[in-house]
């Protein structure tokens, strides 16, 4: 019975699903570079939904990382990586038919598996995998999420949280050294010679595709205020009656998935 307003409204625009009828849940993406705050940010939206939201016992809000999406290594790719010397800053590092195709199941309203990915051997922990089920509101955050079209296309609103290069730094090498049981030299030497690089080619010019730039990223709780405002404007029933998949900022998605 839950979502149980979400569902009854929902029928223009979702299918069935086994029989059931499914939801199309609310998708945002975020992206801004490395230890910017991408994951704080994101927090702070489920914490501050469930805050502006009489109904939050209800909604379910998730939030998935691309990072676990980070595709298997050839052996020589492994030689590399072990010797930082491996790029897992470029587009190509992730499976980017694996996040589309997961990306589509959870628009579908279907309940999906994703990889589980470690940071110490580089590699996806083989048979274990983490169960998202159906949502309101999805929370898709990473480097490049607004790298290629056909994913990017896919979200209903896109942030970047815009933190400073010198800020990111100080907080991406003690994470590296604690959580990613690196040594110094390889965190630094893997910063200059791939993530920052990268980051300036790949991840900077997808700000321009953004809905929303956040400063200062996770500090800045007046833009975080605004958006949480907004989400829940677009989720509630406005307009007269309208659920929010009949909202006008969809109308775009529909016309261009049906041409
Ligand atoms: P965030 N990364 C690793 O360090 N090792 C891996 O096995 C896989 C990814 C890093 C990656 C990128 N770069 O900068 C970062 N390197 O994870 C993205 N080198 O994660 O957005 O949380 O900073
Ligand atoms: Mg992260």
């Amino acid at each position: 019975i839950h979502m149980g307003i979400t569902r009854k409204l929902s029928t223009g625009i979702n299918g069935k699903l086994n029989g059931v009828e499914a939801k199309t849940p609310f998708l945002i993406g975020v992206s801004g570079g490395t230890a910017s705050g991408k994951s704080t940010v994101c927090q702070r939206i489920m914490e501050k939904l469930g805050q502006v939201d009489k109904d939050h016992k209800e909604r379910q809000v998730v939030c998935i990382s691309q990072d676990s999406f980070y595709r298997d290594l050839t052996p020589s790719e492994k030689i590399k990586a072990e010797k930082g010397q491996f790029n897992f800053d470029h587009p190509d590092a992730f499976d980017n038919d694996l996040i589309l195709q997961t990306l589509q199941d959870i628009l579908a309203g279907k309940k999906c598996e994703i990889p589980v990915y470690d940071y110490k051997t580089n590699s996806i922990i083989p048979n274990q995998t983490t169960t998202i089920y159906p949502a309101d509101v999805v929370l898709f955050e990473g480097i490049l999420v607004f790298y290629f079209s056909n994913i990017r296309d896919l979200f209903h609103m896109k942030l970047f949280v815009d933190t400073n290069s010198d800020t990111r730094l100080e907080r991406r090498v003690p994470r590296d050294v604690k959580e990613r049981g690196r040594d110094l030299d390889y965190v630094l030497n893997q910063y200059l010679n791939f993530v920052k690089p990268a980051f300036e080619e790949f991840c900077l010019p997808t700000k321009k595709f953004a809905d929303v730039i956040i400063p200062r990223g996770a500090d800045n709780t007046v833009a975080i205020d605004l958006i949480v405002h907004h989400i829940w404007d677009i989720l509630h029933i406005k307009n007269g009656g309208i659920a929010y998949q009949q909202h006008p900022y969809f109308e775009h998605r529909r016309a261009s998935t049906s041409s």
